[in-house]
């Protein structure tokens, strides 16, 4: 098994009985009307009922009286039996025909997808009753897919899109593509990277664009493009990129109108302004309301929306900003923005305030701008957890931060109120858009994310993008039957590496709320990193180790970021005694012979999650070694590699922080473990060579 059939595998139910009892209720499947999602989720029926039951069903126009198959039907008129379902929703019932009905087609292509799911993990189909709606409306994955077909933090080979190739020739993995996001409910994709090249908003890349939209189209799924901002300058010839000249704004206008004329259901725009030098509204004295609000009203005429992302920084740390805290930097720019966006403008923030870590509160904008539509941005790529080597489950990180309570609604409101999803899914403020992204891991490797075990991660997202009220449990024992074995013990094991997997990560990286121990491609481990253009682009910068002690204060004595946050929220974050130890060093500046919660010294507690991170890689490889003779020898082989090289570096990156830190804190490892081999500077020559071209 090479991985590129993903969770769509669709192979022949072995149990005999159980595969008969599927087949009596699926002989023929019904599908009326014409529209190119239905006959999508038509096909995709037929496919998947072939490969699970090895018979080939028939598609028919009506039933007539005939039982015992499947009916899709779709009905645009509400006060039918579908009237509970929002528009892309779905139910499924099983009476003396299974029927999945839906508002519309895409809902339909969905319930088909949900019923395959039943089959493909050995659920029961003959008593269905399911009624499903997505949570989000517009759930978006988000490429960094460059013209030249590299990927910006891309791990897993270079671009799915060929766009030297584009629009004349069209790779039939583009389908395989949009078949795997419609099987979760993925609704759109922005194609390119967030630091975009003006080049897509030329007629030769928008008929390249227009290419891809036709494969999607069939899946429910709605292009987006990254837009340079200066592009009015760069490929249109104007003087200015100024969002509030009348020429600019004309530009804009008559791009959109281009795009539309080609991609009629083009889904909008992602925007990355004034951020790690991206040019923005702010180079002509506007704000990003000023420069989201004029691509808004590009898009008044079409059903297109703007969604403007609010990871920006200015330097901070700098002689003129010496308090500055880059975690403060996007409620700075953003807060005192809300209610000024046109109602087509999203703002997009990221999960954390700083930058996608492997652990970070929640971004302090998510309650903070009822009059805003915010949507939540996931980095599913591992950028900061281990590349394509490390085995890290990212459904618990996307939960964690999901879950976490915002207490937006104030004191005595029950636990649970105002978390990041309520904000997020538009039930807390009442958000006329919602919507949510991931930043892809897909490449063009066969297996599609490099790491077989990585493609749970674009799974769990689409999962969660739909419904984030899933647990991760839930959504990993779906994934593992689906793709790898239904071997039951076997599908325990997995499972329960896959829920431990990322405290694991965390544990052996950047443990009790440490961050950034890294500098460029954010793989190789430089806590000592201390040389940049600008401060805070150095490890120094984050974890603040000196002879006293570890971490940023970020409490009324140092930076105060917590004042960003509810009363509520301060309150249990700002005392050191009862901040939860896994968000420690994000806001304390923690003293080295500190007794935390678990008895330890802070010292002692580091040494020991770093060394229990490490080790337990080895227990990842035992485990792993388990479940061998229920796994596909080709994805075995592949994991246990990986696992072994994840087993090294954890064990480099632990010695790297640990050597590195004890030269403050001036403390032994604790028994009983053993000091690391190698000395300080073996780590760092190594990381310097790691660094060599
Ligand atoms: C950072 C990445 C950088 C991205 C940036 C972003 O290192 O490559 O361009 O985020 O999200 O995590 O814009």
């Amino acid at each position: 098994d090479d991985g590129y059939r993903l969770w769509l595998k669709y192979d022949l139910i072995k149990d005999v009985a159980k595969r008969e009892a599927y087949a009596r209720s699926a002989q023929f499947i019904v599908v009326s009307g014409n529209s190119l999602v239905l006959k999508t989720a038509a096909d995709e029926l037929q496919t998947g009922l072939q490969g699970l039951l090895g018979k080939t069903i028939p598609i028919i126009a009506s039933a007539g009286n005939r039982t015992g198959g499947i009916v899709l039907a779709f009905n645009k008129t509400p006060g039918t039996n579908n009237q509970l379902v929002n528009d892309e929703g779905y139910q499924i019932t099983s009476k003396s025909n299974i029927i999945v009905s839906s508002k519309t087609d895409a809902g339909v292509l969905y319930g088909v997808f949900a019923l395959l799911r039943q089959l493909q993990t050995t659920q029961p189909i003959d008593r269905l009753s399911l009624t499903s709606n997505p949570k989000i409306r517009y759930r978006l994955l988000n490429h960094w897919d460059n013209t030249n077909g590299t990927i910006e933090r891309g791990y897993a080979g270079g671009s799915l899109w060929k766009w030297f190739e584009l629009p004349a020739t069209v790779d039939p993995r583009y389908r395989v593509y949009a078949r795997a996001n419609a099987s979760l409910g993925i609704n759109g994709t922005v194609v390119n990277n967030v630091n975009a090249s003006a080049r897509f908003l030329t007629g030769e890349y928008i008929e390249k664009v227009a290419a891809l939209a036709n494969v999607f189209r069939p899946y429910g799924i709605r292009i987006y493009l990254s837009v340079y901002f200066p592009a009015p300058k760069v490929i249109g010839g104007l003087k200015t990129a100024d969002p509030l000249d009348p020429e600019v704004r004309k530009w804009w206008a008559d791009k959109a109108k281009e795009i539309y004329t080609v991609i009629p259901d083009f889904g909008g725009f992602l925007v990355k302004a004034n951020s790690e030098g991206e040019p923005g509204p702010q180079d002509y004295g506007r704000n990003h309301a000023d420069g989201a609000n004029m691509l808004a009203e590009a898009l008044a005429p079409y059903d297109g929306v703007v969604m403007w992302r609010a990871f920006v920084y200015k330097a901070a740390g700098t002689p003129d900003r010496p308090k500055a805290d880059r975690f403060k930097a996007a409620y700075e720019e953003f807060k005192h923005l809300d209610g000024k966006f046109n109602k087509k403008v999203i703002v997009q923030v990221k999960n954390g305030p700083i930058d996608f870590q492997p652990r970070e509160p929640f971004s302090p904008l998510f309650g903070n701008m009822p009059q805003t539509p915010l949507s939540i941005e996931f980095q599913i790529t591992q950028e900061y957890l281990g590349h394509a080597t490390h085995w890290v489950y990212e459904a618990p990180l996307f939960k964690e931060c999901l879950d976490s309570d915002t207490y937006v609604t104030g004191k005595g409101s029950p636990s649970g109120a105002a978390t990041v999803a309520k904000v997020v899914d538009g039930s807390l403020h009442g958000y006329g858009l919602t919507a949510i992204a991931g930043v892809a891991n897909t490449g063009a490797n066969r297996n599609w994310t490099g790491n077989p075990m990585a493609q749970a991660n674009w799974y769990a997202f689409g999962r969660l993008a739909w419904d984030h009220t899933l647990t991760s449990e839930t959504i990993a024992r779906e994934w593992v039957n689906m793709t790898l074995t239904k071997e039951i013990q076997t599908v325990k094991t997995i499972t329960d590496l896959m829920l431990k997997s990322r405290e694991i990560f965390v544990n052996y990286n950047t443990p009790l709320g440490l961050s950034t121990p890294w500098t460029g491609e954010h793989f190789a481990p430089e806590p000592w990193q201390n040389q940049s253009s600008r401060p805070d682009w150095t490890a120094i910068y984050y974890h603040r180790a000196d002879s006293v002690g570890l971490g940023f204060d970020r409490t009324t004595t140092g930076s105060n970021a917590l004042e960003q946050y509810r009363p509520e929220v301060q309150q249990r974050w700002s005392n050191p005694e009862t901040c939860p130890l896994p968000y420690l060093l994000w806001f304390h500046h923690v003293p080295w012979t500190k007794k935390l919660s678990t008895g330890r010294t802070l010292w002692n507690e580091l040494c020991t999650r770093f060394y229990t991170g490490a080790d337990s890689v080895g227990w990842m490889q035992q485990q792993w070694a388990q479940v061998k003779p229920a796994i596909d020898p080709e994805i075995f082989a592949d994991v246990t590699g990986r696992l072994e090289t994840q087993h090294k570096e954890a064990i480099w990156w632990r010695d790297a922080w640990l050597l590195y830190l004890q030269q403050y804190s001036r403390q032994p490892i604790p028994a009983p473990f053993k000091k690391p081999e190698r000395t300080l500077d073996d780590v760092k020559r190594s990381v310097d060579i790691y660094h060599l071209r």
